[in-house]
């Protein structure tokens, strides 16, 4: 080894044995804003709405926390798409249209397993109003899913069939977006859905764990991230992300 790159291993395995020892607030305030985004990149705010907020029909505890964090996340983005759950009233989502069967029950549908919900997002109601406080008035596109009576979509991209594009990934990539950032409600089931879905398209995507509350169904929040990380989703935090 010469002079030179023994000294750079040394100065690297000592920065490396600094950041291990180092206290996480360092550590993070090292890291900080270290992604910077620009006109390939996009934000999407996933089902920031009524029903999925504290009060509302199918609430996730938290889900009012992340509002005031998104509204400042968005200012660092060109392109924000929004989504909203869109519900017919007799949803097949719904266990209010199953006799006999309650909210968190899971039945088999002709496209595979389905939670069943309590009633949410239903179209043009109260419910399905973004959540107070979410102001993105430079969002670009607000896409809604789930409209289908007898088909569920978790993901922003494809609904529940695995085979109807809501049109997301051609709006997305006719405007040459290469890569999403993906925050909102829930952690494992509309967002994760959604990024995995991104990866699938070919976009790159990144998951912002602190602006985004999970509902932890039967593991499903650490479940939600195993399969995140194995499609290459990135899981970040909003002081990653330059300017946020
Ligand atoms: C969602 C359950 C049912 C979500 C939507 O936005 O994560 N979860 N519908
Ligand atoms: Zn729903």
């Amino acid at each position: 080894m010469t002079t030179i790159t023994r000294r750079r291993f040394l100065i690297g395995a000592g920065a490396m044995a600094a950041a291990a020892g180092m206290p996480l607030a360092l550590r993070d305030a090292l890291a900080a804003g270290n992604m910077k985004v620009g006109e390939g990149d996009a934000l999407l705010v996933i089902d920031v709405q009524n029903c999925f907020v504290p009060g509302g029909s199918l609430a996730v505890k938290g889900g009012d926390e992340i509002v005031p964090l998104i509204n400042r996340i968005a200012k660092a983005f060109r392109n924000v798409v929004l989504t909203q759950d869109w519900h017919t009233a007799d949803h097949v989502s719904f266990a209010s249209q199953h006799g006999g069967k309650k909210p968190y029950e899971s039945i088999k549908l002709g496209y595979g397993s389905q939670v069943l919900w309590p009633d949410h997002c239903v179209q043009g109601t109260d419910g399905a109003e973004l959540a107070p406080g979410i102001e993105i008035p430079h969002a670009q596109l607000i896409i809604r899913k789930g409209f289908h009576r007898e088909v569920d979509s978790y993901s922003a991209f494809l609904e529940a069939d695995r085979k109807t594009q809501t049109g997301l990934a051609g709006y997305l990539k006719g405007r040459n977006i290469k890569r999403v950032f993906l925050c909102g409600l829930a952690t494992d089931y509309c967002v994760a859905w959604s990024a995995l879905d991104a990866r699938k398209f070919g976009f790159q995507a990144a998951v912002i764990e602190d602006a985004s509350r999970g509902i932890d169904l039967n593991g499903s929040l650490s479940a939600a991230w195993k399969d995140m990380a194995k499609a290459g989703v990135k899981r970040i935090q909003s002081a990653d992300i330059a300017g946020a």
